[in-house]
Parts: structure tokens; C-alpha cells; sequence
């Protein structure tokens, strides 16, 4: 089956729209940032089967900047994981959807993440014990520009490629934004390719990480890495808040921020060119 992925990409932003909103408050800018990588592992690349979420053998994606948790909840409500109602149970007690990724709460959810640099090590820990068991698994993660300042992060992209595990398939969100400002005036990351490939590893660039054709061809390109004894790492240049204007417009403001029904439901016609 395949599906429209830019409707699919409207669809998630408008449910983490309704389920911030629901709730009030949320880490909404990193969340609109990564829609349409999402969009393209979990409607076309990766092998999954959202009435057997434990499959042997499937593609795992391990959200490393866990705060985005809501925007995975979006994405795994829309493919069938579970009833888009609990999607408003978002963080209040009792919920299977905590704000940042639990594997032990949510129907989907391969690794618990939030602890910035950690979820990353998971994801080549993963990688390694799939080779291991050679179960065929490609290995998705996705890990924020500010969380790239985690010494963790380099520790573990030193041993994938040591190891060899051309199965991981990373991205960095490089929204160019954290909590306290740009990444360039707290810790510059740049240059980030460099850095990547300097640490063995394949890198695609892609211009415009909220552009879901762009995404999609970086992920067909980095597949074809998969015999090429590297992990490959794709960097989306993407816009923190993306497909929201006000939001957008915070910069990193929009890291943890109020959002009301009423913007909520704005922000939905937004999305859907209602306006
Ligand atoms: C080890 C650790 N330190 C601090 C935090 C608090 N924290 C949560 S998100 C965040 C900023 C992350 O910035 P970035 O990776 O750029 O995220 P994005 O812009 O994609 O939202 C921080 C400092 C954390 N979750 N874990
Ligand atoms: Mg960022």
C-alpha cells in the first residue's frame, strides 16, 4: 500500500496540534521539525507491521531526542498502532503516552529515550545485536542538533563505525535551535558533515529536512548504503515549528511552550490551508 506522504505529514502535525493542545503545554517546535522523516520511515521505508508490533525481525526506529515524543504518538496513531483517541490522555496520569518515549508504556515505542545522547547508544547497541543475530533490521534514529553537544553522542558514533554497522540509518534534526538559543552561539556543531564523515561514517546532506520528497530520496539513497560496511548519517536541515507560523516565528521559544485549544485548533486550519 502506498500512501500520500504529504497529506500523511498534515495529518501528524495536526494530531500533535490537538494533543498539545489538549494538554496545554509541550515541546511542540521539535516535535513539527521531524514530521516528515517520521512520515517517510514509518508510511514507506520501514518494515513494520502495526498488528504485530514485536515482529520478529522488523526495522526499529529509536527516537533519541525523546521529548518528541508526541510527534511519534502522532505518527504511530495514524499507521494503526493504537485509537487515536489516547492521543488526548497525552502525560496526565494513568496515560500509555508519557511526554518523552517509553518502551514499557506504548504500543510501538522500541526504546525509552529523554536522557539526551542515551537513546543514540541504544540505537547502535540495537544495530550490533541485529547483526549479530543477522535478523535483516535496518536501525533508525533520530537525535537533535543540541543533543549532538553530548559527548555520548560521539562515543557511540566512534563504535558504530568501528563495528561496522552499515544497518544504522541516523538522522540529525539540525533545527539550529536548543532550549537556551541557537546552537551556534551555545556549543557550534558546524561543520557537521565533517564531523560525521571524519567519524567514518556515509553522510547525506539534505537541503531541507521538511521537504518529504527530499527525505524520502536521502533514506532510498542511504539504503543503498547497506553493504557498504559504514553507518550513515542524514542530516535534515529542517525549521523548529515547522507548518506553524506563530510557532515558527518563537524561534527557541517554541522549545517547551503554552499552547491553547483555540491556537490549536488555528493552527490545524493553518496546516490545512484553511486560512
Ligand atoms: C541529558 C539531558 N540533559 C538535558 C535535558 C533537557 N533537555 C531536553 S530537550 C533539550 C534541548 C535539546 O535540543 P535539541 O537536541 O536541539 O532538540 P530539538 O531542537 O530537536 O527540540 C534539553 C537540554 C535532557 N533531556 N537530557
Ligand atoms: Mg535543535
Amino acid at each position: 500500500m502506498s500512501y500520500d506522504l504529504k497529506e500523511v505529514c498534515k495529518d501528524i502535525r495536526c494530531d500533535i496540534m490537538t494533543c498539545i493542545g489538549h494538554l496545554g503545554v509541550g515541546h511542540i517546535g521539535g516535535c513539527l521539525s521531524v514530521v516528515e522523516a517520521l512520515a517517510v520511515l514509518y508510511f514507506k521505508e520501514m518494515n513494520i507491521d502495526p498488528a504485530n508490533p514485536k515482529m520478529e525481525g522488523r526495522d526499529r526506529f529509536i527516537c533519541s531526542k525523546g521529548h518528541a515524543g508526541p510527534a511519534v504518538y502522532a505518527t504511530l496513531a495514524n499507521r494503526g498502532y493504537f485509537d487515536k483517541k489516547e492521543l488526548l490522555t497525552l502525560n496526565q496520569g494513568g496515560t500509555n503516552l508519557p511526554s518523552h518515549c517509553d518502551m514499557n508504556r506504548t504500543t510501538g515505542i522500541d526504546m525509552t529515550t529523554g536522557s539526551l545522547g542515551q537513546g543514540f547508544s541504544c540505537a547502535v547497541g540495537v544495530a550490533l545485536g541485529s547483526k549479530l543475530e543477522k535478523d535483516g533490521a535496518t536501525i533508525y534514529t533520530m537525535i537533535g542538533d543540541g543533543e549532538s553537544q553530548e559527548g555520548q553522542i560521539w562515543e557511540a558514533a566512534m563504535f558504530a563505525a568501528a563495528k561496522k554497522l552499515d544497518n544504522l540509518i541516523a538522522f540529525t534534526d539540525y533545527n539550529k535551535q536548543q532550549i537556551d538559543g541557537t546552537v551556534a552561539e551555545v556549543n557550534d556543531i558546524a561543520p557537521l558533515a565533517e564531523k560525521w564523515a571524519a567519524f567514518g561514517w556515509n553522510v547525506i546532506d539534505v537541503e531541507d529536512g521538511n521537504d518529504v520528497e527530499q527525505v524520502e530520496q536521502a533514506v532510498e539513497h542511504a539504503k543503498l548504503g547497506r553493504d557498504s560496511g559504514k553507518p550513515t548519517m542524514i542530516i535534515l536541515n529542517t525549521l523548529k515549528g515547522c507548518g506553524v507560523k506563530w510557532i515558527e516565528d518563537m524561534g527557541s521559544g517554541n522549545h517547551n511552550c503554552p499552547v491553547s485549544e483555540e491556537q490549536a485548533e488555528a493552527a490545524i486550519r493553518e496546516i490545512r490551508g484553511e486560512d
